[in-house]
């Protein structure tokens, strides 16, 4: 049984590759920076972080974009000896992008932007004569039209020049639920299969699939669509949707899609935010039929120690920072890493390098010397939605900020290096009723619990940003010095 989630913690959107033997999956990642991780497999089963697409601070022009906006939904395909990836960096000019490798690990090409593509999801298949459609969801996600959708929309490009080559035609709006989105399109035998999501990406979402002659349709739905959602049932993994097809080394077909994993009873809560999940699909009569997404998560515990005496540690493919790179945020010499704040984890532009929360149960630690600065650990959604642990001398401030409320704890530390540790694990006990549902966030100081929160305020459920937990380092004020930064995750 393939694990799932395939891809834990901050996982949104994946698209898959199959080349020579290899699978490459990509995922979104809004504001932050390097952006669309490439994750390498040759079993479907173990996954490595290779690299990322955008690596440069002004690759793919992410500095001013709103929250919420970015890089959503890339769309990974191998075709002639080369990886492409095309995607959509939502409320930009940027537009949608598409970048070119021979080494899914990187180096990729700088990005060119495709004009006349007005939407988000961008895929890109060709047909055999070679010509290259894109297929998007056709949505404004700038200017007077903001939110207008379009249903499923394709154009014939040119993908050397950049432009489309026909304004966008109509290919398919699935079964009327909201949000048509998230197209793929594939060709097996002698027909072209439209896969998409619908029903938004909350509890309501699906997968529904569509079939016709060409690439350009006419498109003929499964009269049984959403042929996929976990909408008004009690699986574990819920929201399920956005997913892409992709041959088995069994010579099977599977479904790569997004999901989340809540905690709770009649109302639930996500943790992690939207994961990658996977399931098995089967064929009949000419139609995909994907299993229900079952939970399998590995149960092997994660440990990783940062003790920052490498000084390229922050090229280790995982670590983010926001609208910059971490290399910009934070320098690494001495056995220390330093970042140097000027504002809080409220701005746009925090002073912050962290990694994703892979687990739900999940312990994170940094030994720090803020003798010269405020600073310290932070877990974050977004800069309206984080909880931190800020050490200014010999004083620790535990904060947590939900939607502009912010409460503090404070404690007095010795001077010197303080370890500052953030613990999240499920609620041991049934709780009061009011209160079920997400996770229990611990904030803890040189040994002491200092608060204990009700982590659904920090949930997919909560915070509409589209991302999932970072977890990491950050000053606000003066240089702050980290010897380490220590993660250990489980699932047991
Ligand atoms: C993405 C859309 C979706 O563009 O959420 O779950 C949006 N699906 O397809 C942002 O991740």
């Amino acid at each position: 049984m393939l694990p799932n989630p395939l891809i834990p913690g901050f996982s949104p959107d994946p698209s898959i590759a199959l080349a020579d033997g290899a699978y490459y999956l990509v995922n979104s990642t809004f504001e932050y920076l390097p952006a669309i991780p490439v994750y390498r497999s040759t079993d479907l089963i173990s996954w490595t972080h290779i690299g990322n697409v955008a690596t440069r601070p002004d690759d793919i022009g992410l500095a001013d974009v709103p929250t919420g906006g970015g890089v959503w939904a890339p769309t990974i395909r191998y075709h002639d000896g080369v990886f492409f990836i095309v995607v959509t960096v939502a409320m930009s000019p940027r537009g949608c992008v598409v970048f070119t490798a021979t080494n899914p690990a990187g180096p990729w090409s700088d990005g060119i932007t495709i004009d006349g593509v007005v939407g988000i999801d961008p895929d890109l298949a060709w047909d055999d004569d070679g010509t290259a459609y894109v297929t998007f969801s056709g949505l404004h996600t700038t200017g007077e039209q903001l939110g207008l959708h379009l249903g499923i929309q394709q154009v014939r490009v040119d993908l050397a020049a950049g432009k489309a080559l026909e304004p966008p035609r109509s290919l398919w709006s699935g079964t009327g639920l909201k949000f048509p989105e998230a197209p793929h399109l594939y060709h097996r035998g002698d027909r072209w299969y439209l896969l998409i999501a619908e029903g938004g990406t909350e509890r309501g979402h699906g997968v529904s699939i569509a079939r016709g002659p060409s690439p350009e349709g006419p498109f003929e739905g499964h009269p049984a669509n959403p042929v996929l959602s976990a909408r008004s049932t009690s699986r574990p993994i819920q929201n399920t949707g956005h997913g892409d097809l992709v041959d088995t080394p069994d010579g099977g077909t599977a479904l790569v899609l997004i999901g989340v994993r809540p905690l709770g009873l009649t109302q639930s809560f996500s943790p992690l935010g939207r994961e990658t999940f996977i399931t098995p699909v089967s064929w009949a009569g000419g139609w995909p039929q994907p299993e229900p997404v079952l939970l399998a998560p590995r149960d092997a515990a994660v440990e990783e120690v940062f003790d920052f005496t490498d000084p390229s540690v922050l090229q280790e493919p995982g670590w983010l920072a926001v609208r910059t790179t971490p290399a910009s945020v934070a320098t690494v010499s001495g056995g220390r890493l330093s970042i140097t704040g000027d504002t809080g984890l409220d701005s746009s532009r925090p002073q912050f390098v962290g990694r994703r929360q892979r687990h739900l149960t999940a312990t994170v630690a940094t030994t720090v010397d803020a003798s010269a600065g405020a600073g310290g650990l932070a877990a974050r959604y977004d800069e309206h939605h984080w909880i931190c642990l800020e050490a200014h001398g010999t004083t620790v401030t535990a904060r947590a900020h939900l939607a502009g409320l912010v409460q503090d704890w404070q404690v007095t530390v010795p001077p010197g290096d303080v370890e500052l540790r953030i613990e999240m694990a499920r609620p041991p006990t049934a709780l009061q009723f009011a209160a079920t549902g997400g996770d229990r966030i611990r904030l803890v100081a040189a040994g002491k619990l200092i608060a204990e929160l009700d982590g659904r305020y920090w949930t997919a459920e909560t915070c509409a940003s589209f991302t999932g937990r970072v977890i990491g380092l950050y000053a606000s004020q003066g240089t702050v010095r980290f010897a380490d930064f220590r993660y250990r995750g489980t699932e047991s």
